[in-house]
């Protein structure tokens, strides 16, 4: 009989990362690690997270869904969404452009019964992240299109240098390509009192220094600040695409994002 995934159970290893109980004393050791990357890095990585069975049904599942993605190449702000002054000088870096070339797959393709659905929607886990956070409330996004997405990397497609507009983000990484496809991520390139604009040009000159490169194991979820640390995903080269999905999280319930990231990212046509 193949296994099934109707139980959160058989998704998340609970043996390795026991937060069904957050009072507990194991999720308590969970927590205080993350806390401790949380707190110098900006992020945190749970390697292993999902059990190897789950993991390799979820990518059966994002393999089938594929065919429907929408594939996007083109040049962002690495500021994404904020407000740029006119008349910068030319070296400054929110003039700078990134290219982001991906497919995306939106939350409302997913079936009642997806792995991915039943993960996003378990409570325990936006519960866990709302202490991994240390935040006062969290709650799942109500976005129809990205509360829950899975993007895919495909040879020579990438993710640019940029700020998210979010304040932090979760992914989960379901495959690895041949090549490419790191995540590198500047810890704490800038901060409330200093934008370090002379940091963020070194960054996009192609300077190494200070970034932190990580090659996911699939299985992985990680969390991370990317409103203060400049991150990006590196080329991909390979026939086997980079699969990974982002999971959206709001301070207040029924959140729903920007439509211009709803037509980009998705090719839909949103109000709002
Ligand atoms: O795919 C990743 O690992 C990072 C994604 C990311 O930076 C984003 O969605 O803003
Ligand atoms: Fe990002």
């Amino acid at each position: 009989m193949p296994p099934h995934f109707d139980t959160i159970d058989a998704i998340v290893d609970f043996d390795r990362y026991p937060i069904k109980d957050l009072d507990s004393e194991g999720a308590r050791r969970v927590l205080e690690t993350c806390h401790a990357t949380m707190a110098s890095r900006g992020a945190c990585r749970l390697e292993g997270f999902i059990r190897p069975e789950a993991l390799e049904a979820m990518v059966r599942e994002a393999e089938g869904l594929f065919p429907q993605a929408f594939r996007h190449d083109e040049q962002f702000r690495v500021y994404v969404a904020e407000n740029i002054p006119e008349g910068l000088s030319a070296d400054d870096p929110r003039r700078v452009l990134a290219r982001s070339a991906q497919a995306c797959i939106a939350w409302d393709l997913f079936g009642p019964g997806a792995i991915l659905r039943r993960l996003y929607e378990w409570d325990g886990l936006t519960d866990f992240l709302q202490a991994v956070l240390g935040k006062s409330t969290l709650f799942r996004s109500a976005d129809p299109i990205n509360a829950c997405s899975i993007s895919y990397t495909e040879t020579g497609g990438e993710l640019g240098w940029h700020f998210d507009s979010a304040d932090f983000s979760v992914t989960l990484q379901m495959q690895a390509p041949d090549a490419g496809g790191e995540f590198q991520f500047a810890p704490n390139t800038r901060s409330d009192e200093n934008e370090n604009y002379g940091t963020v040009r070194r960054i996009l000159d192609g300077d190494p220094e200070g970034v932190i490169s990580s090659k996911s194991p699939p299985g992985t979820l990680s969390v991370f600040r990317g409103h203060k640390s400049l991150h990006r995903v590196t080329p991909v080269a390979g026939a086997k695409p980079r699969i990974t999905a982002i999971l959206t999280y709001a301070d207040e319930p029924g959140f729903v994002g920007k439509s211009y990231s709803h037509k980009v990212f998705f090719g839909r046509e949103t109000a709002g």
